[in-house]
């Protein structure tokens, strides 16, 4: 230990460091189809069976890191299917990986950069994996290579999408009961919107005092937005994300400018270009942030610098990942200066069992951030023998 004003002279941290040991020896990935507790709709598709890819890097010293790329419905929330992934990660990403420093983390970002474009849910979930790694062998939780945490919890939303208010209702009353969640998503667009009007203010009368917001995923044209927001402001509803479609910049601006909803930009922005052309053009107030649209841990934590730059909030945005995705963002999450919106990892509660040993806890109403090290998750071997895709 050195004594206040003595020069830093012990090597070990160094040596420790730099020991041999942390080359990446190995890469595999498997499907997992995980089934949730019911149908999830979104406007453009809808899930029963949750799938995603699990990665595990080993390395040489014999540690273990896992990631995930999630996906929702196939390839149709984004354009990554499951298949495509483990395809795209054991053919043109883990070979140019082998041999490779995990803790080089942004030589190993730009080696995946350069053999794949986009696929950035693959990306995403090899990055987790060597951070994963990377920590468990330092003994270090992830968040401290990403500049160390500032909370250890965060308030957590639960997405209601089943389309029938009344089950809506019951599970949200569950949820509120339990004290796991008491801010809802609720998924529009999937009906018409005279009917999820309908079912909207049933849900809003029957949970008072919940904030609301509500997620069109593209599914309304800029008509029918001017025509149903004011609606939405009326019901209290406090976000409205990704009401158009991607690319419709100056529709999403005059509709954003007219509404008392601040609008949510998700699917339109994955890269940080989009992040600014989205807020540049005024077509959103906050952004979701997602691994499956930054690809990986790094780029994730730069578009958050990106959003916030442009003067957007942030919100702490999911794909219905498993536990483990779950805490490759609570990694990034618990290190931003600011998360206005929080976030909504209800992932590993919507599935029947998720993949995890229960590290992630919901409690008052927050999911409280895995504490050990790396990702601070470890892998439920049943449950992925009982759901892992059979080749
Ligand atoms: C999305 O578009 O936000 C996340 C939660 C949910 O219900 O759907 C996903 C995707
Ligand atoms: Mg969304």
């Amino acid at each position: 230990m050195n004594k206040p004003g003595q020069a830093v002279s012990d090597r070990s941290v160094m040596a420790d460091f730099a020991r041999p040991g942390r080359e990446i020896a190995a890469i595999e990935t498997l499907i997992v189809d995980c089934p949730t507790t019911r149908r999830h709709r979104l406007s453009n598709t809808e899930i029963s069976l949750q799938s995603c890819v699990i990665v595990k890097a080993m390395l040489k010293d014999g540690t273990l890191g896992l990631g995930e790329a999630a996906t929702l419905g196939g390839p149709r929330w984004a354009e990554e299917s499951v298949e495509a992934i483990k395809a795209n990660i054991d053919t043109y990403l883990a070979p140019g990986l082998l041999g490779r420093n995990a803790l080089d983390f942004e030589r190993n970002a730009a080696a995946m950069v350069k053999a794949a474009h986009r696929n950035n849910a693959a990306r995403g979930a090899v990055e987790s994996a060597l951070f994963d790694a990377a920590g468990k062998s330092l003994g270090l939780p992830v968040s401290q290579f990403l500049g160390g945490a500032v909370r250890d919890r965060i308030e957590v939303l639960w997405a209601l999408a089943s389309g029938d208010a009344e089950q809506e209702i019951e599970e949200a009353r569950a949820k509120l009961a339990a004290r796991e969640h008491r801010r809802f998503k609720i998924k529009l667009g999937f009906h018409s919107p005279a009917q999820d009007m309908a079912r909207l203010i049933r849900i809003a009368e029957a949970l008072p005092g919940c904030e609301l917001i509500c997620d069109v995923n593209q599914g309304w044209s800029e008509a029918t937005a001017i025509r149903y927001l004011p609606r939405l402001a009326e019901l209290g509803i406090a976000l409205i994300e990704q009401p158009l479609r991607p690319g419709l910049l100056a529709a999403t601006a005059r509709v954003a400018r007219r509404s008392a909803v601040p609008v949510m930009i998700d699917e339109a922005a994955f890269t940080g270009p989009e992040i600014v052309a989205n807020a540049t053009a005024a077509a959103g107030s906050v952004y979701s942030l997602k691994l499956v649209k930054s690809g990986g841990l790094l780029e994730l934590k730069r578009a958050a610098g990106v959003a916030q730059a442009c003067g957007l909030e942030l919100y702490g945005g999911c794909l219905l990942e498993t536990g483990i995705g779950a805490a490759a963002h609570l990694a990034v999450f618990s290190t931003l200066p600011r998360l206005e919106w929080g976030c909504e990892h209800f992932g590993p509660r919507i599935l029947k069992t998720d993949l995890t040993n229960g590290e992630i806890v919901f409690r008052d109403f927050h999911i409280h951030c895995p504490q050990g090290p790396g990702l601070g998750i470890g892998l439920n071997e049943d449950a992925v023998r009982a759901m892992r895709r059979k080749a």
